[in-house]
């Protein structure tokens, strides 16, 4: 079965003035479209049509690069849409399993913002900052290249990422140009904190651990 472009959860404008209306166009019509599309050329006929995105992902070290990129890009788009929102922004909620991990990992909500930003400002090129669950639950912040991610087999450091932000150009040039630390900054009055919380609770479903 062939991997689906998702539909966008809400509308192009919805996540003005912080990411522009045109971007969000491009970036799901075109971009995400095409990593779903190449995606599913790449595994046609193979074994991997039967598998999941997160099984393909856990053994990238053995695949193609263009399963490598377009899978990577497939899945990581999906999640990004997924943890934005019109109405996100603020702080978990403080009774929320994440804003208490988030507490012991990082000792404030204002520490993991600061990481988070540096790591995503300082990822060279292109490619994403994510915020992670670990084997043990607990949280950690990483970058990776391109469209690799914390799933794959060849992670610096792996994880189940619960946030994910896209720092390639074509997510914010239009409206910042070089100023990369200014979309990261506007990401944060739209992430979706009951949805991350939603992921790190599936993520650790054994129950939160201290
Ligand atoms: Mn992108």
């Amino acid at each position: 079965m062939a991997f689906q472009l998702p539909a966008l959860p809400y509308a192009f404008d919805a996540l003005e003035p912080h990411i522009d209306a045109r971007t969000m166009e491009i970036h799901h019509g075109k971009h995400h479209a095409a990593y779903t599309n190449n995606l599913n050329a790449a595994i046609a006929g193979t074994v991997l049509e039967g598998q999941t995105i997160e099984q393909v992902l856990a053994n990238i070290s053995q695949l193609s690069p263009a399963i490598r990129n377009n899978g990577g890009g497939y899945y990581n788009h999906n999640l990004f849409w997924e943890i934005m929102s019109p109405s996100g922004g603020g702080e978990p909620s403080p009774q929320s399993n994440i804003a208490k991990a988030i507490d012991r990992d990082f000792g404030s909500f204002e520490e993991f913002k600061k990481q988070f930003a540096a790591v995503g400002a300082t990822r060279f090129g292109s490619g994403w900052a994510w915020l992670c669950t670990g084997a043990d639950d607990h949280l950690f912040v990483t970058s990776s290249p391109n469209q690799d991610n914390p799933l794959m087999d060849v992670a610096d450091r792996k994880g189940t990422p619960v946030l994910g932000l896209d720092v390639w150009e074509h997510a914010y040039y239009l409206n910042y140009q070089n100023r990369r630390p200014d979309y990261i900054s506007a990401f944060f009055n739209v992430i979706n904190w009951p949805e991350v919380s939603r992921r790190y609770n599936d993520a650790n479903a054994g129950g939160m651990k201290v």
